[in-house]
């Protein structure tokens, strides 16, 4: 076809088509909810949905036992008062039919029914330049013109193919839960298999079993169960939401999940056996998936130990539900962590497998050979039956949005092409190259990992307030930059190091989909942080968006929204809600009584062997010590400490959470030193007490049950002043021998011209005037020079190899990579860590930066080749008593 016929074809289509401003495709929570918005600021806009109804995947999803798994209280909408007052629930987990009459209501009270194309299934849509609007073709009537694209498709709506030989020859019935007959299925007297255990096998196993003559259930991975106890909505909850209803709904807004529940603070180890079941079997009572995942301690969801502990118990669970043992050990799930997968909420599910007619097939041991004419054969056995259910779940996420039609953007690219490599996007709502184009929950949002209600609503009202304000400021287009797109990219892995999702076979990362890229989808970041971020990109002057408009208007304020890691985020920006006075204004008694008063109210640490005090001979007196010791057998490497403050702060104690996060990761013996401070003692004394205490340390490591020979030295901050210049002294000096150092974000130089410095003024704790104060408290302007306290201007040769560790955000960074070059270039062995989005307290933050283990496991290891010992930890050496799965995951995760 020549080029002109073409445009004469592509303008009669125009001609014919449905001109709106905004196409919205999904009718299900979503859409109806766009449809309402959009018609309240002004839109036309032109729903299509290929169900004959509203509803979504409350249209298709009829199985037996289908109900929502958040309680449905929480899962409804909550933009309109007077809409929360018109509707009750009648239970605490709403049936399939139930919540689709809600929809219906809502559709029918919003008269939004007028504005969907029912029965119309989108095939293409292609992006027109000249025009700067979607041009949309469908299955059923006029194609769509409009100005923006808005996929409100939902995550679980496409289907999985069953991916097993044979389907095609079964002569029974075959019936898919995610698209089950709207008249029922009869399934009394009839010999029927589910395959599949996910939720939707497991709310519909033990109804089916009830009508069957038989059930053989085929299970390929065994998953997580809670006992739903529905009924009425709790009192507790009701009385919850109706006592004030606009906070419950606001607190819903910013917690993790989009449920109001508060954010745990205790973590599993400070909490007996007993204390840990008794919230374990209050949990296990409230039959409530966001209590069970948030509220038992607050490592359950990111450390494998603490998450270990609810699997254990769980697992006594089934083993007291499930009368015969081998059933009982089949469905036991030993391949992920707790809530890693999509836990299920069921009613009777495990008790199912009690009854006679009820056999579990265990496709690990077992696999599917084929699906034949009569029914199903393993490799050990053939399964007659009349009736195959397939609960084999979707492609979930990507699906709906890049299988389904052709989306092809700026360019000619197309969708699917762009996401080859898995779904790019910036905030999970819009992807660079496809303008004004939207996505309600798609990936890189919080989406599944949420309460899908508030998070549908959180979208909507962003996008609907975007459409409306361009439109106002007379802007066409809106596009990310790729530049805040790949920002985003990298916030989603920062985010996945968070949470234990990244270590499971799960439709969350695409596993369940033969040849999908994998990687996890949604953002595990938390609703609530989720939030401020939207919120921000549009107080920055939409960061990150290009924005057209005729003549030449264009508007583009390019960046990442997020360079911090979420963890070090979240710490700063709580940080800045105490409004707490600059600790310089503090004088130097008030400053120590300050940061003691912090740190009480955090955790020491995890277990481990023994921690002793003592005092050791310094120069003028007496210095103490704390010894930290692993729980195996020594004699271990000794690591001489120094703590951070500035040499003005802190003691021998008051780095316990790192010193004893380190004792266990690296195997060795932490001899911290509670050297003397400034102003009382300033320069150089701090300086010769950290020399003078590693020489000592040195010549008595066996009596403090340390290995004789050899030291490390380490040390945080100030403290890494005092390492790195205790290194050139013990060299200096003849001894003590040391053969390894540790720096982490460690002073190394008395000028403040390095960029760091202005980059990282104000704003990440450690301020510039922070460190103007402590250089003017510990050392005057004469002796800032002397390598003692500036080891870069020392002698850096002939140093022992060194651990150098810098931070993004830190007005040290400069220095400290300045130090580390100049020892590699003097020929010292040196390792660089340069820690992307941390700031400086990041290490050693350790009961709230989640994101710097990663970066404690990197030292471990160095401090270990530096003593000749390996690598790794060897499980003799761990301090930790359990194995499988929790330390294989460890592993994996480290
Ligand atoms: P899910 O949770 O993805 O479950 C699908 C199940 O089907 C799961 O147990 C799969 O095992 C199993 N499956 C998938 N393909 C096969 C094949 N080929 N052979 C055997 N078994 C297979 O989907 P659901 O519909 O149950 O639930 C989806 C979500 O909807 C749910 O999480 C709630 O949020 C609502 P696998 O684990 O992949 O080994």
């Amino acid at each position: 076809m020549s080029d002109a016929m073409v445009a004469t074809r592509a303008s009669d289509e125009r001609g014919t088509a449905q001109q709106v401003d905004v196409a919205v495709v999904g009718a299900g929570f979503a859409g109806l909810y766009l449809l309402h918005r959009l018609r309240k600021a002004g839109f036309s806009a032109v729903g299509l949905e290929e169900a004959g109804d509203v509803g979504g995947t409350w249209y298709w999803n009829r199985y037996p036992g289908a109900r929502c798994d958040i309680q449905t209280i929480d899962y409804s909408y909550t933009f309109d008062p007077e809409l929360e007052a018109a509707w009750t629930w009648s239970e605490k987990y709403a049936t399939q039919p139930e919540i689709l009459r809600y929809l219906g209501f809502v559709a029918d009270r919003y008269d939004l029914r007028r504005d969907i194309r029912f029965k119309t299934r989108v095939t293409e849509a292609r992006w027109d330049e000249a025009s700067e609007r979607w041009f949309i073709t469908t299955d059923n009537g006029a194609p769509v013109s409009c100005r923006h694209y808005i996929m409100a498709t939902g995550c679980l709506s496409a289907p999985k193919p069953p991916e097993i030989d044979g389907v095609k020859d079964f002569k029974g019935e075959v019936y898919f839960t995610g698209r089950w007959p709207h008249d029922g299925v009869n399934l009394a007297g009839k010999r029927v298999a589910v395959i599949g255990t996910g939720s939707s096998a497991i709310q519909s196993i033990p109804l089916i079993a009830e009508q069957a003559a038989h059930l053989t259930v085929f299970q390929r991975t065994p998953n997580f169960a809670l006992p739903a106890h529905n009924g009425p909505p709790p009192s507790d909850r009701m009385s919850l939401l109706q006592s004030d209803r606009a906070t419950y709904r606001a607190q819903a807004r910013q917690s993790m999940a989009g449920v109001p529940y508060p954010q745990q603070t205790v973590v599993s180890w400070q909490l007996s056996d007993a204390e840990r079941r008794e919230r374990f079997e209050r949990a296990w009572a409230a039959g409530d998936l966001v209590h069970i995942l948030t509220q038992l301690w607050a490592d359950q969801a990111v450390d494998v130990d603490g998450n270990k502990i609810v699997q254990d118990l769980i697992r006594e669970k089934i083993r007291a539900a499930v009368k015969d043992p081998e059933t009982a050990a089949a469905l036991t799930p030993h391949d992920h962590p707790f809530g890693a997968k999509r836990p299920c909420l069921d009613t009777n599910y495990y008790a199912t497998y009690n009854r006679p007619n009820v056999t579990l097939v265990n496709l690990r041991q077992e696999p599917i050979k084929a699906i034949t004419a009569s029914g199903i054969s393993t490799n050990g056995r053939s399964f007659a039956l009349d009736v195959i259910v397939f609960a084999t779940g979707f492609d979930a996420m990507t699906g709906a949005i890049r299988a389904v039609h052709p989306i092809t953007g700026r360019d000619g690219k197309s969708l699917s092409d762009v996401w080859a490599q898995g779904p790019q996007t910036y905030l999970g709502l819009t992807v660079a190259g496809f303008p004004n184009f939207f996505m309600i929950t798609g990936p890189g949002s919080p989406s599944v990992l949420s309460n899908m209600a508030v998070s549908i609503e959180q979208h909507v009202d962003w996008v609907v307030d975007r459409l409306a304000a361009l439109r106002d400021a007379g802007f066409t287009t809106i596009e990310p930059t790729e530049t805040a797109q790949a920002g985003w990219g990298r916030h989603m892995a920062d985010c996945s190091m968070l949470t234990l999702h990244r270590l499971a076979n799960t439709w969350y990362t695409g596993a369940n989909v033969p040849g999908k890229v994998q990687g996890l989808m949604p953002y595990t970041g938390g609703v609530g942080p989720y939030r401020s971020i939207c919120d921000e990109v549009v107080s920055r002057g939409m960061l990150g968006f290009r924005l057209t408009g005729p003549d030449g208007a264009a508007q583009c304020n390019d960046g990442e929204v997020v360079r911090l890691q979420p963890d070090v985020r979240l710490v700063l920006n709580l940080l800045a809600t105490l409004n707490l006075p600059p600790i310089e204004s503090m004088g130097a008694e008030g400053a120590r009584a300050f940061v003691n008063e912090f740190n009480k109210g955090r955790p020491a640490g995890r277990p481990i062997g023994e921690i002793v005090d003592g005092t050791l001979p310094g120069a003028d007196g007496p210095l103490p010590y704390r010894v930290y010791k692993p729980a195996t057998a020594g004699p271990h490497p000794v690591v001489v400490y120094f703590h951070g403050g500035g040499w003005v702060l802190g003691d021998e104690q008051s780095d316990e959470p790192f010193c004893r996060d380190m004792v266990r990761r690296t195997g060795m013996m932490f001899v911290s030193v509670g050297y003397r401070h400034a102003p009382e003692h300033r320069f150089p004394t701090a300086a010769e007490d950290g020399y003078a205490a590693t020489r000592w340390i040195a010549e008595h490591a066996a009596e403090l049950g340390g290995r004789p020979g050899p030291v490390l030295v380490a040390g945080w901050s100030a403290g890494g002043n005092i390492a790195a210049v205790t290194c050139q002294l013990a060299r200096d000096r003849g001894g003590p021998d040391i053969a390894g150092q540790l720096l982490v974000c460690p002073v190394t130089d008395c000028s403040f011209d390095r960029p760091s410095y202005n980059d990282n003024a104000t704003g990440y704790f450690l301020t510039r005037s922070l460190m103007y104060w402590f250089w003017d408290l510990y050392c005057s302007p004469a002796d800032r020079t002397d390598p003692r306290v500036s080891p870069l201007r020392g002698k850096v040769e002939n140093l022992p190899p060194a651990f150098v560790v810098t931070c993004e955000f830190d007005p040290l960074r400069d220095e400290g990579v300045a130090y580390a070059e100049a020892m590699a270039a003097a020929g010292v062995p040196v390792e660089q860590l340069r820690a992307r989005g941390h700031f400086h307290s990041s290490f050693t933050m350790v009961d709230v930066v989640i994101t710097g283990v990663s970066g404690r496991v990197q030292m471990a290891g160095a401090l270990r080749r530096f003593a000749g010992l390996p690598p790794e930890i060897s499980r003799g050496e761990s301090n930790q008593e359990h194995d499988s799965p929790g330390r294989r995951i460890a592993a994996a995760a480290s």
